[in-house]
């Protein structure tokens, strides 16, 4: 999956270990790997317009986990199918326990930002984010995709 690999690319460019899970991976797969290798940060990506519903299924779980409750976990990509509008499931998916929503109609400024590497040298390790509320970036994203929206209309 394009979308995956363009991740692991943009996270390994910027000297991030990434262990790519692959499209579709099971929860409890997840959260295994995740106690396993105890990640920086947990990436998650929604391609065709589910992940809202996928995403906030999967971060309660996470969050429900005592031992997984602070894992810096991020979720980006179409979020719905429907466009500009997905802006709207952001609150949502941040409520539900994500560190940071990141709609692609967005763009990659934001995800680069909350993760430290906003054209700093590349890091061998990814730094500890900002803090989790309100998400980073998150109004600037929102703003972004209003106006794209009103651009369109
Ligand atoms: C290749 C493709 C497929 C392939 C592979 C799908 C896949 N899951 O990778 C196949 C043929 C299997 C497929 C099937 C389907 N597809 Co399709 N597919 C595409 C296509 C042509 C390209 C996707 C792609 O790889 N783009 C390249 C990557 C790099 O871009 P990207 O995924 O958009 O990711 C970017 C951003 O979203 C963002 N991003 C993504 N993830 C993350 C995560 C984080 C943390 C951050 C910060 C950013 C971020 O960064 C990337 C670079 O900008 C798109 C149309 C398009 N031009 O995008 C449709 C598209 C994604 N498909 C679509 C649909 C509806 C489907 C199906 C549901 C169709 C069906 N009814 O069966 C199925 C779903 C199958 C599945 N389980 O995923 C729709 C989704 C509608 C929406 N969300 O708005 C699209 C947009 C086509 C359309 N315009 O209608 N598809």
């Amino acid at each position: 999956m394009w979308n995956l690999v363009f991740l692991q690319l943009l996270l390994e460019e910027h000297g991030g270990e990434v262990h790519n899970l692959g499209a579709c991976v099971p929860d409890q797969v997840i959260i295994d790997e995740c106690r396993k290798v105890r990640p920086d940060v947990l990436v998650l990506s929604t391609v065709n317009g589910h992940g809202h519903i996928d995403g906030l299924r999967l971060i309660k779980k996470i969050r429900s986990e005592p031992d997984l409750k602070d894992l810096r976990v991020v979720i980006g990509g179409k979020l719905g199918v429907r466009g500009a509008e997905n802006v709207k499931f952001i609150q949502g998916l941040a409520d539900g326990g994500f560190d940071g929503v990141f709609e692609s109609e967005g763009g990659l400024r934001n995800f680069q930002e909350f993760l430290g590497l906003g054209g700093r040298p590349a890091p061998r390790a990814l730094p500890r984010p900002q803090p989790a509320v309100p998400v980073p970036g998150m109004a600037e994203a929102t703003e972004d995709a209003s106006r794209l929206a009103e651009a369109i209309a």
